[in-house]
């Protein structure tokens, strides 16, 4: 009997050290070798699909998605360029509609503003940002001349300290870094759809970005805030023009270590699970997605005017990434999967959702059924996530 618990213990041992790096048994360290694992059946899968088509998205033309640190400098620069570009563009935007828009970056920006109450908490959340992600691609390669893969940020990577990861590094090649660190700074109080209201204690920054391409010099926010005081004019939509402001958190950052990523890939079978693990893990608010704004803060915060932070879209496609890769395990299956209301936590009521639903983007782009969202390799989409 000792001998065998002695044994079984030595093979338990045995598969997690295979599992992570000679001498690291980290159970975070295997949590992302797990993912990894994942990753490539995900991979697989994607590529098996397309190997025999001649049409629509195939291996001659899937776009390949990468981690920030892994884009090359040229491409770095080139997508850090595009994104000045598409803030140095005319807005589309009815002045009515929005006075605080000025360019097309704000054109987005607005649009999230006006969908948030529809498309958080829902089951038009995963939908939504997939394609909400696309057209601000697709803007950046057909206005703003970008040729680049479309970079995610993995905050699994950085989650012991968000200020480590490269993508905020301050320098040219990162998206600009910390907020220069305020003393004594109140919290920052935000509400959210549903009428909750949460308190967000403050952490290492707080102040204007100072490093890098979106210094003051160069970006200007412009919309919001929405979500805490002081309200900008015209609920948010009207003009409001101050700095990017950040406050990165290595207390929220930590749950979004790959432990909890893996959580949601391995342990979720249906969309609730998903949902519930990327916004509020056991009843309480938090998870991937929600801690992947907090870790970052101030506009990062708002529910509604988040996009005004250019790190916006590299944190939604890692959320994305998350789903894409919980899909590609089982994709008959969970491809055809809903989940939710059709508003933020229910309120006001709604009907659930169906694969039939529509989901509106305002002036950016007609609206589309979920149906047409939930594959990264029909319809309007075509790639696959490294
Ligand atoms: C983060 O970077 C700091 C230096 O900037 C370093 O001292 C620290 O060890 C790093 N932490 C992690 C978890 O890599
Ligand atoms: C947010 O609420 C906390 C606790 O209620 C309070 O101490 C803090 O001053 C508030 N923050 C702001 C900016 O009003
Ligand atoms: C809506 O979905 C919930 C959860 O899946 C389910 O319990 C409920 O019965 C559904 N409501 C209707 C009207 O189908
Ligand atoms: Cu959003």
């Amino acid at each position: 009997m000792r001998f065998r618990a002695a044994f079984t213990g030595l093979v338990t041992l045995a598969s997690v050290i295979a599992a992570a790096p000679v001498g690291d048994t980290d159970p975070e360290v295997a949590a992302a070798q797990r993912i990894i694992d994942l990753q490539a059946i995900y991979h697989k899968q994607i590529f098996t699909d397309i190997a025999d088509r001649q049409m629509g998205c195939s291996v001659k033309n899937i776009q390949i998605r990468k981690e920030w640190s892994t884009l090359c400098d040229e491409d770095k620069a080139a997508f850090i360029a595009a994104v000045g570009c598409l803030n140095s563009l005319p807005a589309e935007t009815p002045l009515e509609r929005a006075a605080g828009a000025h360019t097309r970056y704000d054109d987005f920006v607005v649009a999230h503003i006006e969908q948030t109450p529809l498309v958080h908490a829902s089951g038009l959340f995963l939908p939504f940002h997939r394609y909400f992600l696309h057209l601000y691609e697709q803007d950046l390669r057909t206005k703003c001349a970008y040729t680049g893969p479309f970079p995610y940020w993995d905050w699994s990577l950085s989650y012991q300290d968000p200020r480590n990861a490269s993508v905020f590094d301050g320098t040219d090649l990162s998206l600009g870094g910390n907020g220069v660190y305020i003393p004594d700074r109140p919290a920052t109080n935000i509400s959210l759809p549903g009428g909750f209201t949460l308190t967000i204690p403050p952490a290492t920054g707080g102040g204007c970005v100072e490093s890098g391409p979106f210094t003051p010099d160069k970006f200007e926010v412009r919309l919001g805030p929405v979500a805490y005081e002081p309200v900008g004019p015209d609920g948010g939509l009207g003009y409001n023009p101050r700095c990017l402001t950040r406050d990165l958190s290595p207390e929220f950052s930590k749950q979004t270590r790959p432990s909890r990523v893996l959580k949601l890939i391995d342990e979720c079978k249906d969309l609730a699970c998903v949902n519930e693990q990327m916004d509020i893990p056991d009843g309480v608010p938090g998870g991937v997605h929600a801690a992947g704004h907090w870790q970052v803060g101030l506009e990062a915060l708002d529910i509604y005017a988040s996009p005004s932070d250019p790190v916006f879209y590299l944190h939604h496609a890692q959320i994305d990434r998350v789903w894409t890769i919980w899909q590609g395990q089982k994709p008959a299956e969970r491809n055809m999967m809903v989940w939710g209301t059709g508003t933020a936590v229910n309120d006001p009521p709604s009907p659930n959702v169906t694969l039939d639903s529509i989901v509106e983007f305002g002036i950016l782009a007609p609206p589309k059924s979920i149906r047409q969202l939930v594959s990264t390799i029909d319809g309007e989409f075509c790639y696959v996530y490294n």
